[in-house]
């Protein structure tokens, strides 16, 4: 299966995240993705490749404008502050909730910080935008190769997507590659393409960013939002809007939920996206399912990840694999690479 890795990655690497009244240390760290390569060239999966860049439109289809620029001069803007700030992240703590105007672009940095966010979870840092915007490149090379004929192909990257929407981010992403990537190939022609989220986190941004359309069918299993971030977003009833009514299909599940019980909400799932006659697919590949991970509460067991490949393969579908979380970081190889293993096996 085509591999394309983000080398610059590790520019982007959070020193703390805030987390219930104190500042522990980031989860989402370098390793994740390093460990996946390795794994990857143990298990002679690849070729591994860098991806070409590709033009800055990719991301303006799906974020807006003001976004983007913001993104790209926060760091700047950020040092600009107090020369200090290079030994400090920056993190957001004002938002415009209810009832405050989000038309006005503030002077102000951390005021537009956290315009632009929801979350303290998410340090932005000096080599933030050159990591994620590597990334999209990843996600768009996969894209690509699927177009091209691939019959699969992964975006190995970090910082993580599907909780960026169209203007903010948060939950540890910036730029949100599976729906940048689901964008590019209805815009490359493909007709109908479906983004599955099985990241254990709700896919907030992406359902975001296509909830109101008919072209790209969004489904996602995840944890209950009653109780599990990002609890604001990912309930049943959430069926898409206007136009895109019944093209938002969410499963969430108790904390706790096993593999035997996952798996079937995975099935349902794909029969949403096989009813809605996708041409291609996007998997916001996310293995923070697994038991053993530090933020979330699913009881999937490394092996059960091969099993989701082979599910995956047996949709016939064009495939682009991104990645999303995962912090259980001594595992997180095994449990990526066996999805990928499982779907080479499984598609032939
Ligand atoms: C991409 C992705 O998986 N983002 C997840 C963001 C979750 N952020 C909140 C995590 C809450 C941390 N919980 C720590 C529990 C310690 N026992
Ligand atoms: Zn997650």
């Amino acid at each position: 299966m085509l591999i394309f890795h983000n080398e610059k990655h590790e520019l982007h690497h959070g020193k703390l995240e805030m987390f219930r009244g104190e500042l522990v240390p980031c989860f989402e760290v370098p390793d994740r993705v390093n460990h996946v390569l390795r794994e990857l060239q143990a298990r002679s999966l690849g070729p591994i490749e860098i991806p070409p860049s590709f033009p800055a439109d990719a991301l303006t289809r799906v974020h807006s404008r003001r976004y983007v620029e913001f993104l790209a001069g926060a760091w700047d803007e950020w040092l600009a502050l107090d020369p200090g700030n290079a030994q400090r992240d920056a993190i957001p703590s004002f938002w415009p909730i209810r009832t405050f105007r989000c038309d006005v672009l503030p002077a102000n940095f951390q005021a537009r910080l956290g315009l632009f966010s929801y979350d303290a979870g998410t340090p932005l840092t000096a080599g933030t935008w050159a990591a994620a915007r590597a990334g999209v490149d990843c996600a768009l090379g996969a894209a690509k190769a699927v177009v091209g004929g691939a019959r699969a192909a992964f975006a190995l990257t970090r910082p993580p997507g599907h909780h960026a929407g169209a203007d903010f981010f948060g939950g540890y992403c910036f730029l949100n590659n599976a729906a940048i990537a689901a964008q590019w190939l209805r815009d490359a022609g493909v007709e109908r393409v479906a983004v599955l989220d099985i990241d254990y986190h709700h896919g907030n941004g992406t359902q975001a960013i296509f909830y109101k359309r008919p072209d790209v069918f969004f489904a996602s299993v995840h944890g209950d939002p009653r109780t599990e971030y990002p609890f604001y977003l990912g309930y049943a009833d959430e069926r898409g809007e206007g136009e895109g009514v019944g093209f938002n299909l969410n499963v969430p599940l108790p904390r706790g939920t096993a593999f035997a019980a996952w798996r079937e909400a995975m099935a349902q799932a794909l029969r949403g996206i096989s009813a809605f006659g996708a041409k291609a697919l996007v998997v916001s590949l996310g293995v923070d399912t697994f038991a053993k991970d530090p933020v979330a509460g699913f009881g999937l067991q490394s092996a059960d990840y091969l099993r989701i490949g082979e599910d995956l393969a047996a949709a016939g579908l064009p495939t682009v694999f991104v990645f999303e979380g995962g912090y259980a970081v001594d595992e997180i190889g095994v449990n990526a690479v066996n999805v990928l293993e499982g779907f080479r096996e499984r598609a032939g």
